[in-house]
């Protein structure tokens, strides 16, 4: 497609769609039109693709996650197709700036955080590397929420993303599916064996729309479907008659919720029965989708796991597991031994944190009453489980009940994953170890041979080509585009680490990235900022082991240290956060208060200007981030040692030149490893010495009675100094309010933190120095590409 024929389908669908020429159309319309031309071109590869893969008999992978956080599609497809000139030039001719067009654009904020945008990344990068893959989700009406801070709070507000984001996405109401719930399973046996009947249950109509994703510089297009629950009754008449109309509506409102808003937590399940169904309403409308596909091709299911792979995306999907089984064993008259044979060998799950309170369970009350047959099959798994066990460790029950499914009036689905899944995975070096050595050790020593790491990667043509062209440019000019489709290439680029002009260009790069970001800031928070200041960014969501305390505490003392010593010689500083709290966590909403008061304060102070800023800006997400990230010379990842599983804000901030200082926890780990400790800012504890200073007993008080200086900068929190007082906060780090002082150990690594942000300013003054460290950091970044990740994935868990 050149530049006439864009103009010429642009025109059609302007005509078409909304009855005008393009040139007197308004940006929303040619943003659609371009959107549908696309899409188009989108829907026809997929089909070539689809039928070259169906004709090959090709391996296929469903990649099942509750959450992708696509974030913007147009400019990625335009892209990833090498369509974005000819589409500039014809909207350009007709008169439309092709960006304001990627403005418009809402993101699709299907996710919260890092778990989702990984499988976003994942489903670019596999194809652009061609393989098979189908991610399948909920269309939810409501993404992730807006965030808007009134007056320190964080006020969350509905995203209503379908109203411009639907012209991705195409209907198939043809390929609906229903999904049962409630009602009961009655067993019985007769000649011809054991039979179920599941009766008086509620259907639920799911409906999948396809949105197409495509790769880079390749012929693979491949599909995100996401369901949408209807009812299949649209209304009872009968009620309506009688005048009823809400109670006429009411099984359709049932219905239709369990796709209306995504779960704005990620960190904590308090049962909720929505979610529940929620995850068994995508489950078994895929899984379904799945089986009549593969059954339609080869007439026979006993090959299911040579021709495909599906994988539990964190244990949200756990349900794949008994779902499968019940298709198997109802559907199509599988024994249980083969089903169970069929079901280990097709399902594969990767676990994404530590954090107990996210490893989901449900009351085992509650889930029998939503899904009795599921229920049964989960109860059956459980008891040969145990009985296995027993054998194995006879009478050991403490170990029993820990690896059970079903213990404690619970379903514990990581367990549940553990003993079905052919293979489990960690997200990083350190966090695959913590697994196997901790949580997950029982299973460990039970069949070691499950258990793998992949660490994660970034689909870095967005991340880095896309937000940061001008940073590309640069690097192919200097070490050619091989590097757009082999990331290791990037390495290349440490043979000009001592060329003065290549890191004055550097500079350069990010000076302009860092003035449109200033622009932003200024249009968004009304606060300018200084674009010679380091920008020192903490980016991502707002949870108490991430540490953005440890940030905020930091800040202070640096702004303490700057009121009592106006000559200190340090560069100044812009510190930027952006965050999205839970809306029921408390602590992370007072956290972010925190944050809002320390920048008023230290904006609003005289004696401070143009050394010290802070800005906490609204509303983090996809795109949010493309603007920020080119802009980062600090990136922070500061989180408690063994907590972080792995990070990818981490890489995609080091990739466009941020330096990290940084624990060595998650994925930093393996960022150290890359670019040597001088090429980063390391502090703090280690896992091993967080888990030793734990067994030895903890305490706070100590650490603070030996620096004054922490001291003063806690009495900042409960004196009222920054306009409001934060005693919570204060208590949480210094009362043993839940048991425990200090949970995330913020005192205990604070003079460190403090030792390497001094060494950050130090550093910093020598600007070569730190052009350098910025090119060593983007050169080895390329181990960190969703292209490495996924191709592990492909060749050691799929086997595709
Ligand atoms: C858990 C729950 C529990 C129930 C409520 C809703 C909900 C939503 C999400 C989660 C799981 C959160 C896990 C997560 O996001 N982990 C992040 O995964 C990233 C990709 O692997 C990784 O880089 C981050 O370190 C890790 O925190």
């Amino acid at each position: 497609m050149n530049q006439k024929t864009a103009a010429a389908r642009l025109e059609e669908k302007c005509k078409l769609h909304f009855g005008c020429p393009l040139n007197s159309a308004t940006n929303q319309q040619a943003y659609k039109a371009a959107c549908l031309v696309v899409r188009d071109i989108l829907i026809e590869k997929n089909m070539l693709f689809q039928h070259r893969n169906v004709e090959a008999e090709q391996k296929q992978v469903y990649y099942m996650s509750m959450e992708f956080l696509v974030g913007t599609s147009l400019r990625n497809n335009l892209y990833n197709l090498k369509l974005e000139r000819p589409f500039e030039n014809a909207l350009s001719a007709a008169g439309i700036n092709i960006h304001d067009l990627y403005e418009i654009e809402p993101d699709a904020g299907l996710g919260n955080g890092g778990l989702g945008r990984l499988a976003s990344c994942y489903m670019d990068a596999a194809s652009s590397l061609g393989y098979a893959m189908t991610g399948f989700s909920i269309r939810y009406e409501f993404g992730i929420f807006k965030q808007k801070i009134i007056d320190g709070w964080q006020m969350e507000f509905p995203d209503d993303w379908l109203n411009m984001g639907e012209v991705w996405l195409q209907a198939r109401t043809d390929e609906s599916v229903e999904v049962r719930f409630g009602g009961h399973a009655d067993e019985y046996m007769d000649e011809d064996g054991y039979h179920v009947v599941h009766r008086d249950y509620t259907t639920v109509l799911a409906v999948p729309y396809d949105m197409f994703i495509s790769g880079y510089d390749s012929d693979a297009v491949n599909k995100l479907v996401l369901w949408s629950a209807k009812s299949p009754k649209s209304i009872d008449m009968g009620a309506f008659s009688r005048g009823e109309y809400a109670k006429a509506l009411e099984e359709n409102t049932r219905a239709e919720v369990i796709s209306k808003v995504l779960y704005p937590a990620d960190d904590h399940i308090d049962g909720k029965i929505l979610r529940l169904r929620q995850q068994y309403f995508f489950v078994s409308a895929s899984l379904q989708s799945i089986i009549a596909r593969h059954v339609k091709k080869y007439g026979r299911l006993d090959n299911l796991a040579d021709k495909a792979a599906i994988h539990i995306n964190d244990t949200h999907p756990a349900l794949c597991v008994p779902e499968l089984m019940r298709i198997l064993m109802d559907e199509h008259n599988f024994g249980w031994d083969d089903a169970w044979q069929i079901t280990q060998n097709t399902l594969s799950y990767t676990n994404h944190t530590i954090m107990s309170e996210a490893l989901e369970r449900w009351n085992e009350g509650m889930f029998r009453e939503q899904l009795p047959r599921i229920y049964q099959i989960t109860a059956e798994i459980n008891r040969r489980l145990v009985q296995e066990l027993q054998t194995i460790y006879p009478g050991d029950v403490a170990k029993i009940e820990y690896m059970a499914v079903i213990a404690n009036h619970e379903v514990r689905m990581a367990n549940l994953c553990l003993c079905a899944c052919h293979t489990v995975n960690g997200v990083s070096k350190l966090h695959s170890d913590i697994l196997t050595n901790s949580i997950f050790r029982d299973y460990y020593n039970l069949d070691h041979k499950k258990f793998q790491n992949v660490t994660n990667g970034i689909a870095y043509r967005r991340w880095l080509c896309q937000s940061n062209p001008e940073l590309c440019e640069l690097l192919s000019s200097l070490i050619g585009n091989g590097y757009l489709k082999d990331a290791r290439k990037l390495e290349s680029l440490l043979e000009y680490q001592d060329d003065p002009s290549v890191l004055a260009s550097l500079r350069d790069i990010k000076l302009k990235k860092k003035i449109a970001l200033r622009d932003y800031i200024s249009k968004a928070n009304g606060i300018n900022i200084d674009e010679n200041s380091i920008y020192d960014i903490q980016i991502k969501r707002l949870h108490e082991y991430k540490r953005q305390l440890l940030n905020a505490l930091q800040i202070l003392h640096l702004y303490r240290q700057l009121k009592e010593n106006p000559h200190l010689e340090i560069p100044p500083r812009t510190f930027l956060f952006a965050a999205k709290a839970s809306s029921g966590y408390f602590m992370a909403k007072q956290i972010i208060r925190l944050i809002v008061a320390i920048s008023n304060t230290i904006n609003a102070d005289p004696a401070v200007r143009d050394r010290l800023k802070v800005v906490f800006i609204e509303d983090y997400k996809v795109s949010l981030a493309e603007i920020i990230i080119p802009a980062a010379d600090i990136s922070e990842q500061i989180s408690i040692a063994g907590k972080e599983a792995s990070g990818t804000g981490n890489m995609k901030l080091m990739i466009n030149g941020a330096v990290t200082i940084g624990t060595l926890d998650g994925a930093n780990v393996e960022i150290c490893e890359a670019v040597g400790r001088d090429n980063m800012f390391l502090f703090g504890m280690t896992s091993d010495e967080v888990e030793a200073l734990w067994r030895q007993g903890y305490s706070p008080l100590s650490f603070v009675r030996a620096n004054p200086a922490l001291r003063a900068v806690l009495d900042m929190l409960t004196s009222g100094v920054l306009g409001a007082r934060f005693d919570d906060i204060a208590n949480s780090l210094l009362t043993n309010q839940y048991g425990v002082a200090d949970a995330y150990m913020t005192i205990a690594d604070f003079e460190d933190y403090v030792r390497a942000q001094n060494l950050v300013s130090e550093t910093y003054k020598d600007a070569e120095k730190f052009a350098r460290m910025s090119l060593i950091n983007i050169a080895k970044a390329g181990i960190f590409s969703a292209d490495r990740s996924v191709s592990e994935y492909a060749n050691n868990i799929w086997h595709i």
